[in-house]
């Protein structure tokens, strides 16, 4: 008898009429085949889906380019279809489910035709934790499969354990033609269920990971009460040998992978790495917040990348231990068969392409690599991932934080009052876009606890769960604003920001364990002078001074647009939320 999954897959495959059906092990040897069919016989165009790149230098890399108009998440694309619209909240594209399944149904029809459709199963979680899941997509290109490899818990295992169950969390994957016109991301939460099109960029194709563990995931955690997040997690080790764990939401291209690899400038500190995109937070049997990164890999941003920067990274991509890393749409430079991207160490390479194949050179007017370029790597490849990566259990929370990319206004830190403020810190997050999802660059826009493009559920009754979770939990984390993009006159960042952010760190760890003072404002609490440690730091008093100005006749309209915002969520929207809004608005006064 044929089990569930079977019989999904059989179904799916008449739908998509694949020439042939590849059930995939998770295994290295298999990786070493998915790439060869990517160089040999796989397409985008007239492009192979791989190219081998210098392996001397980069130990088992690989290079990818995508078609030219799929290199971003594609947010006016993507859909949460559940029968009623007001549960799905005016934060989503909605559509009803029966019209999705018919659209979507006509665009699955014989798309895989003379393409292999490979069967991935995999694990969103450690398989022996109780918050894993066990996930299988379908997919139609070797670029993919690698790339779930590498980012999730990949194995054959994972089809003994669904068994002839049939509460599987599933996906279904095709590139079809690239034709943006024709691409969608629709997701439903009833069936655990995902249908992408169209698309084989990261958040619109490896479906465990925004579509699943965040879109999917949030509304189970709000239905079974945890909470599915946009944040990275780490460790701290301070000098008395303490580890203090806290997560941090920041939206895309904020900062969050670059938190997590940390190298600290401050004798005595070390951060441990576990998670660089998403957390899945559970109240652990002691009440405290604990936190399972359910991804295994990295999917980060290239350009700003270095050994300044991010010294960590460059050592992970470099590693050999793992099979394999991926570069996409990075520029290559032709000598030496090697990936490049604007803010690499060095002066560019002579010979160069861009992220489209053609020549490049520094008067060309262009960045090489595009924007939103990214490389793929196995988390166990970086030497700093913490020996609680793999705990079941997960990790206890102590603090969390929320960050955003603000050119004004928000300073560099400051603390919530108490669960309730700090939800409200997190509600009113704002950023200034990026080249993450395909819009319109720097401008600010609402991004609540880094969860607009992700959260799948009405946002008002979002805030409503983390005000709950709060009430549940015995020592609730303290709750953090952060920024490090505060500029000056001049339009240059104040803070330094990557390793320097240590010493923010230093000071939430230390209010998170109750051993310094804070100074109150109308905001939040912020540091004493004395308390932020900068030795070593050459900044003079004025710009300190300027990172953290509370300046309440700049925070009134911002006061009053973080009321106007709430408003769209209507009956939704917790009173505790208006609540602080109009405490807010009221000490601008
Ligand atoms: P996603 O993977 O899209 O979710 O992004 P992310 O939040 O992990 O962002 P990432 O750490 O990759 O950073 C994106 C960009 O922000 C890069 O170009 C970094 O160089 C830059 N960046 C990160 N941290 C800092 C910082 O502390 N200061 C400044 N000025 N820039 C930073
Ligand atoms: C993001 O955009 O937040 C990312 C990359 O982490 S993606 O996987 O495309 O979502
Ligand atoms: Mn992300």
């Amino acid at each position: 008898m044929a089990t569930a999954l079977e019989k999904w897959v059989e179904e799916q495959a008449n739908l998509t009429k694949p020439k042939k059906i590849y059930w995939c092990d998770g295994s290295e040897k298999e990786a070493h085949k998915l790439i060869e069919i990517g160089m040999k016989e796989e397409r985008i165009g007239e492009q192979p889906v791989f190219q081998e790149l210098n392996h001397k230098n980069w130990p088992n890399s690989y290079y990818h380019r995508s078609h030219p108009t799929d290199v971003a998440r594609a947010e006016h694309l993507t859909f949460i279809c559940h029968p009623n619209k007001e549960v799905v909240g005016t934060n989503n594209n909605w559509m009803d489910p029966k019209e999705a399944k018919e659209k979507m149904t006509k665009l699955y029809d014989g798309c895989m035709r003379g393409r292999t459709m490979y069967v991935l199963p995999y694990m969103m979680g450690h398989p022996e934790s109780p918050y894993a899941k066990a996930c299988i997509q379908l997919t139609d290109i070797s670029y993919v499969a690698v790339s779930m490899r590498i980012m999730t818990r990949m194995s054959s295992d994972v089809i003994k354990k669904i068994g002839d169950k049939t509460d599987f969390v599933r996906g279904l994957h095709s590139v079809g033609d690239f034709d943006p016109n024709k691409r969608f991301i629709m997701h439903f939460p009833q069936e655990q269920l995902v249908w992408s099109i169209g698309s084989g960029y990261g958040g619109n194709a490896l479906l465990g990971k925004k579509c699943f563990a965040l879109r999917i995931a949030s509304w189970l955690g709000y239905q079974q009460g945890w909470l599915a997040e946009h944040m990275v997690i780490l460790g701290i080790k301070d000098p008395q040998g303490r580890t203090t764990y806290i997560t941090a939401a920041m939206p895309s291209a904020c900062g969050k992978t670059n938190l997590a690899m940390l190298k600290s400038i401050l004798p005595g500190y070390k951060v441990w790495m576990l998670g660089d995109d998403i957390a899945w937070l559970n109240i652990g049997p002691d009440g405290r917040l604990y936190a399972i990164n359910p991804e295994a890999g990295l999917f980060g941003v290239a350009p700003g990348t270095s050994l300044k920067t991010n010294p960590n990274m460059l050592s992970t991509l470099r590693n050999d231990k793992f099979y394999p890393t991926l570069f996409t749409n990075t520029a290559l430079d032709v000598d030496n068969n090697e990936p490049w991207w604007e803010g690499l160490d060095g002066n560019p390479p002579k010979n160069m392409i861009d992220w489209q194949g053609n020549p490049w050179n520094k008067d060309s007017g262009t960045k090489a690599a595009q924007p939103n370029s990214r490389f793929t790597v196995s988390i166990y490849n970086s030497s700093m991932l913490s020996p609680e990566y793999d705990n079941p259990r997960g990790v206890p929370i102590s603090a969390i934080i929320f960050g955003g990319r603000r050119t004004q206004l928000i300073p560099l830190v400051s603390e919530a009052f108490n669960w309730q403020h700090g939800v409200f810190l997190g509600a009113r997050t704002g950023s200034e876009t990026t080249a993450a999802a395909l819009h319109q660059v720097g401008v600010l826009r609402r991004d609540p606890m880094a969860m607009l493009p992700f959260c799948g559920y009405n946002m008002g009754d979002y805030f409503g769960h983390w005000l709950n979770i709060g009430k549940k939990l015995t020592q609730p984390p303290k709750i953090y604003s952060v920024n490090w993009f505060r500029t000056d006159d001049n339009g240059k960042f104040i803070w330094p920001g990557f390793g320097d952010n240590i010493r923010v760190l230093k000071w939430i760890i230390e209010r998170a364990n109750n051993e310094v003072e804070a100074k109150e404002t109308p905001i939040g609490l912020i540091p004493n002078k004395e308390d932020l440690d900068l030795s070593g730091l050459d900044i003079s008093e004025e710009r300190l001074n300027k990172l953290f100005s509370v300046n309440m006749s700049e925070w009134k309209n911002e006061a009053e647009e973080i009321k106007k915002y709430f408003e769209q969520f209507g009956s939704n929207m917790p009173k505790e939320m208006k609540q602080e809004a109009d405490k807010l608005i009221n000490s601008c006064k």
